[in-house]
Formats: C-alpha cells, structure tokens, sequence
C-alpha cells in the first residue's frame, strides 16, 4: 500500500491509522500546486481531484477522501477496534463526527492555506473555525476522551489533525481546554508521533 500526503495536511489521518493498524506502507508526498508525487508521478493520474490523501492498494485499487480512507483501513483491521461496526447507530455516530470534520471544521480552515484569500476572507474564516471549535468543546472532555466516549477511532485521527492547525494559523487552542486537552491527548499517541516524524513535522 502507498499513501499520497502532504506534510501535516489531512492526509496525516490516514497515515495515523496506518501505523494505528501496524500496516505495511510506503508514503509518497506531493506537490498539490505542480501536480506532482516525489518521485515525478503526474498526480492528476492518481487523484484528478488534485488533492491528498489518495490510498493505492496493493492491487493498484485508488481511493481517495479521507472519510472514506479511514474507514476502509479501519474495516480491514477489525481487530484494532478503530470503527465501531456497519450499520450500528454507533457507527451512524462515527459518520456524524467525520462529516463535521471534513464539512464544518475542516472546510473553516480553507482560506488560511489559500494563496488568494484576502485578510478580510481570513478574519472570517477566524470566526467561522470559532463558532466549529465551540461545538466541538461541547463534545469531548475528561469523562469523555474521544468523539464516540472511551475508544479512540478513526474521527479522532482526523478531527485531532484539523484542530491542530489552529496552532499554525494564528489561533489559540487554549481558548478551548477541552480541544487543547484532546489534541494533546491525540497528538501524544505513538501512532501520532510516528506519523508526524515521518512527515517531518516534529522539527
Ligand atoms: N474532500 C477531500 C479534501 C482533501 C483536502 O482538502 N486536501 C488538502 C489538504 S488537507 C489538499 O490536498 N490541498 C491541496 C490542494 O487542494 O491543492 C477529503 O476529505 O479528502
């Protein structure tokens, strides 16, 4: 299997529950504006979204967003208990925390990382990851570590990766001390920190 990433974009989910589930792995990274893998793949052939994460099976089997990244990793390792099972209200719930990520909070983020949002795009932007932020407070905490309770899962990964970037664009976790306290919980898992050495993150 190889994961198409960028370093510390929403691609760094997916490499989590990689090392989450001990897989065998290789990771390539791209340059999303040149079009580009590491090692001179044409990346429109791979994604024609243009954007990571994209996952190649060892069949050569492509599968992009990274909803649906996660899940499949995590309903190909049954064992390591990281997606409560199909068709439960359980796994309804996990759906529920990945779709407010990638739709609500993640979506906030956008114009911090685009190069044609004005200042004024990114003062409400600022506003809008405020008001996500303030929900997701509501829904983690010291009686309830992880988005679905006590069982870390794939949503974690994600939701822990889109809050994190707060700390890169200007905004203070700590106005939220559950969040802060999650990411930090998150972040500090040996898959977290493997997969963020790896990407080049840890300095
Ligand atoms: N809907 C996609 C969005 C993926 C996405 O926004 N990827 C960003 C990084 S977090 C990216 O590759 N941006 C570069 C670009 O769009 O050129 C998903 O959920 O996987």
């Amino acid at each position: 299997m190889k994961l198409f990433y960028k370093p510390g974009a929403c691609s760094l989910a997916s490499h989590i529950i990689l090392n989450e589930v001990e897989a065998t792995f290789d990771i390539e990274s791209v340059d999303t504006d040149a079009g580009r893998t590491e090692t001179g793949q044409d990346y429109i052939n791979i994604n024609p979204k243009g954007y990571v994460p994209t996952l190649e099976l060892d069949d050569g089997t492509l599968l992009s967003e990274g909803a649906s990244v996660l899940q499949y990793i995590a309903d190909q390792n049954p064992k390591a208990d990281l997606a409560p099972p199909i068709g439960t209200i359980a796994r309804a719930r996990l759906h529920e925390h990945l779709n407010y990520t990638a739709s609500e909070l993640h979506k906030a983020f956008g114009p911090f990382f685009s190069g044609t949002a004005t200042d004024e795009d990114k003062e409400k932007a600022g506003a809008n990851v405020v008001e996500k932020m303030d929900y997701l407070e509501t829904q983690i905490g010291n009686e309830k570590p992880y988005l679905l309770g006590d069982k870390f899962s794939v949503a974690d990964a994600y939701t822990f990766v889109v809050c994190n970037w707060a700390n890169f664009v200007g905004i203070d976790l700590n106005t939220w001390p559950n969040v802060a306290a999650y990411v930090e919980r998150v972040g500090s898992r040996p898959s977290a920190q493997k997969a963020m050495q790896a990407e080049g993150l840890m300095g």
